[in-house]
């Protein structure tokens, strides 16, 4: 490994990251200024190595060295380029960068491959400004999308698309839906403690959770704080706050296993002198059985659909689902023998975040490598893994896209 290999990697992060870095964090929200900015950066990474390029109309971006012998076989790596608000700057990107080093190294050290060599920066994973998730891997595997959903300014995924898109039409750009890889293998960091914490340097991953995202709505009256008798209030933040803390037993109580998270938290009129009359919140469950989501579903319209009090409504609506996935068991045995012989200290693990592997997973063999998060921390600008994980993470996919495509 020459050291200009190992600084071009942080030197790429740190250009992208410089992009987007808001006042917190990262903040590269689908078809954003930021996004756009960054996405262009990596298309043109790719025309400057001489690969062929292609944007879809999602503005997923295929970087390809095609192949000598079986250009219509496909090898493809590669995750999201889209951040959650105040981000951090490895989830996704980290595998996007990593696999354009993987691919260029691959080049530099051993020429065109036999089959077709593929670099995927997925356009949007993180459903953080959209009420979808995954919209880039869903598109590209054929899955339609609401393109007239709305972002919270209101404006619609269609006309945020359009905008976009056209800004990342650089000369040499090819415009069309690329094929289906033969195999996908997505890089990634953990995102959570356990390899840090077991002193592991690389995670195989065996499975990932399925994920449901909701928004419930409770409707009460706005009103005077100080002219209404508290025994006369529809008070909707009052109502809110006891259903989520009967919602989290509830789930504690389907399987302790389940997670539950309120994320978002919209009161309205948000004024201090007033009795809210509306509060929306969102709620986000994962486990990796199908059937303890289900369950907890079932309890969840129950207890938001049962009324409470006379002049107070609640309502809920699942705006997100992504299934329990199982991941290619050969594909893995592949990177954990890569991995012995590497000498990396590995261990294989099922993943509690969602991934573009539980997309593509749906429609070819697909596998994903995980590097240790710091102290386990992501969606968050504290996320960080030292440079020489980042290094074993990229080794050990290089040599597993070698052993696919040569
Ligand atoms: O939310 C997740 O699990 C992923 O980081 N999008
Ligand atoms: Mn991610
Ligand atoms: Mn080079
Ligand atoms: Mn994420």
């Amino acid at each position: 490994m020459t050291t200009t290999q190992l600084n071009q990697l942080a030197h790429r992060l740190n250009q992208i990251n410089d992009l987007s870095k808001g006042e917190v964090g990262q903040n590269r929200l689908v078809y954003s200024p930021t996004w756009i900015a960054a996405q262009q950066q990596i298309i043109q990474w790719g025309l400057d190595l001489g690969f062929q390029v292609t944007v879809d109309d999602f503005g997923t971006a295929y970087l390809d060295i095609p192949g000598k012998t079986n250009p219509e076989q496909v090898i493809a790596t590669g995750s999201h380029i889209d951040t959650v608000k105040q981000g951090g700057r490895f989830d996704g990107l980290y595998g996007v960068l990593g696999g354009l080093e993987a691919l260029e190294r691959l080049l530099d050290a051993d020429g065109k491959p036999s089959k077709t060599l593929r670099l995927i920066s997925f356009s949007e994973e993180e459903g953080s400004r959209f009420p979808e998730t995954f919209t880039g891997s869903k598109h590209y595997t054929g899955q339609s999308i609401n393109l007239a959903m709305r972002d919270p300014d209101g404006i619609s995924f269609e006309a945020a698309r359009q905008a976009a898109v056209s800004k990342l039409d650089l000369p040499g750009v090819n415009h069309n839906l690329p094929a289906l890889p033969v195999t996908f293998t997505e890089l990634h960091i953990e995102q959570g403690p356990r390899l840090i914490d077991h002193h592991l340097q690389i995670g195989l991953v065996t499975s990932i959770v399925g994920q449901r995202r909701f928004t419930v709505t409770v409707k009460g009256i706005a009103n005077h704080a100080g002219t209404t008798p508290m025994n006369d209030r529809a008070d909707a933040l009052q109502m809110a706050v006891d259903l989520i803390s009967d919602l989290r037993k509830n789930a504690r109580q389907v399987d302790p296993q389940l997670t539950f998270t309120v994320g978002e938290f919209h009161v309205s009129p948000n004024t201090s002198n007033v009795i809210p009359g509306r509060v929306d919140f969102t709620i986000d469950t994962r486990h990796e059985k199908e059937t303890v989501l289900d369950q907890f579903e079932q309890i969840l319209h129950q207890v938001v659909e049962t009324p409470r009090a006379s002049k107070i409504t609640s309502s809920v609506n699942r705006w997100a689902k992504s299934d329990a996935t199982q991941l290619d068991q050969a594909m893995l045995a592949r990177n954990q023998a890569i991995a012995d012989h590497l000498g990396f200290r590995s261990s294989q693990l099922a993943s509690g975040a969602g991934h573009d592997s539980q997309i593509m997973a749906q429609m070819t063999r697909t596998t994903m490598i995980f590097v240790p998060s710091i102290n386990g921390i992501s969606h968050a600008p504290e996320e960080n893994t030292s440079q020489a994980d980042l290094e074993r993470g990229v080794t050990l996919l290089t040599e597993s896209l070698h052993q696919q495509a040569y």
